[in-house]
């Protein structure tokens, strides 16, 4: 086994530390991508939980592992080698900081952009020996990984009866999508355990303001997932998985009741600034409260704890729309005299306000007309 360098105790004095819970959900979908009731189930989870786990998907054990050892490798340099690709923003490597706005967290980090053009020179001294071993993992990795992601967006268009079915995924294989991918180590921190029973936040709690993120991981604990009570839960790892978080920019949805009815509306974007919206209207029920918030996408609460004595190691796929992209509702799916519940905004216009954002902050609150 590889050991990644540990830092002090001293460094975690402002990251965050939390109780960890005990055992592991055993209730997380699973979805099969080659099982012929995938796409009703995928719909399913999204509304129940915004997370999934995707197996069958199709994607060789290989990559994954070989992308795992280079990131091993990267995070076990000394650490003014890992300085130099340095800052994290716009793309780089991160230690701690989290963003530009006070965010810290028990990890350090690679941070890319999905487009080729972008990793280049940085990335390249980085591995002075064999950079292109790096720079191939990481493109072959991106490119099965937003297939899979994109078969995902696809089933969920089958699901929801949209058409044409690619209407979501071609925002993620339009050569312009601000997609985004990140190679995060978590190291582990027994003596914090130790001493205070607790465990350090390696991420804290966020939603990913894209459309949907895969994350692969190795098999150590720490990712952890809202449920719609606000429980926090213990996603069991699963290193040959992906893990589908629903983003802020596909749930783009608001409830309000009716009288007798919950109306909610799912709003996707299209190209050239159309949008689909899809109203979904339930019966309010006093006494179910579920029944009330059945059908609805969430866009996922979830952070990262790191383990007391496992590294985690973490690849994520974010995967996002072009910047000129208007996520607002489409006007003729729109009932009569409807407000658009949003204002009308793009995903550029999203992003900037989502990195002015603390980590944890409600970013679409400010974009509801209501
Ligand atoms: C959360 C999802 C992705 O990791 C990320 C994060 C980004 C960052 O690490 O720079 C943000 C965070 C994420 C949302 C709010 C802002 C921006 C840190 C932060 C405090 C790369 C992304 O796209 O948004």
């Amino acid at each position: 086994m590889v050991v990644l360098s540990q830092p002090t105790l001293e460094d975690s004095s402002l990251i965050m530390t939390c109780k960890p819970c005990g055992s592991l959900f055993t209730g997380i979908p699973v979805i099969d991508l080659s099982a012929p009731d995938a796409k009703t189930l995928i719909v399913e989870a999204c509304q129940e939980f915004g997370f999934f786990k995707v197996v069958n998907h199709g994607v060789c054990p290989e990559l994954m592992a070989r992308l795992e050892a280079e990131a091993v490798k990267f995070f076990s340099l000394p650490q003014p080698e890992k300085d130099r690709a340095g800052p994290p923003s716009p793309f780089g490597y991160g230690n701690k900081r989290i963003g530009s706005n006070g965010d810290v967290g028990w990890i350090e980090y690679l941070l890319f952009s999905t487009n080729p053009d972008f990793i280049s020179q940085k990335f390249l001294s980085m591995f002075q020996e064999k950079p292109e071993v790096f720079r191939s993992a990481v493109n072959e990795y991106i490119g099965k990984v937003r297939g899979v992601v994109c078969r995902v967006l696809e089933l969920i268009a089958d699901g929801l009866r949209i058409e044409p079915r690619d209407l979501l995924s071609k925002l993620l294989r339009d050569e312009k999508s601000d997609s985004f991918f990140r190679l995060n180590h978590y190291p582990p921190c027994p003596e914090l355990q130790a001493l205070s029973g607790r465990n350090l936040v390696g991420f804290g709690e966020h939603t990913d303001p894209q459309i949907m993120s895969a994350v692969r991981s190795n098999n150590t604990t720490g990712l952890q997932i809202s449920l719609r009570d606000g429980t926090w839960v213990s996603v069991p790892p699963d290193q040959s998985s992906f893990f589908i978080n629903v983003g802020d920019s596909l749930q783009l949805r608001s409830e309000i009741s009716h009288g007798l009815f919950s109306v909610s509306t799912l709003c996707f974007p299209l190209y050239h600034g159309f949008c689909v919206t899809i109203v979904l209207a339930f019966p309010f029920f006093n006494e179910s409260l579920s029944v009330m918030t059945n059908g609805r996408f969430r866009s996922v609460r979830h952070r990262v704890l790191a383990d007391s004595l496992k590294p985690r190691v973490s690849m994520i796929y974010f995967g996002g729309p072009p910047l000129s992209e208007k996520i607002t509702p489409l006007p003729p799916l729109m009932e009569e005299g409807e407000e658009s519940l949003y204002k009308e905004f793009t995903w550029w216009e999203y992003k900037k306000s989502a990195y002015k954002s603390r980590l944890g902050d409600n970013r679409l609150g400010q974009f509801e007309n209501i």
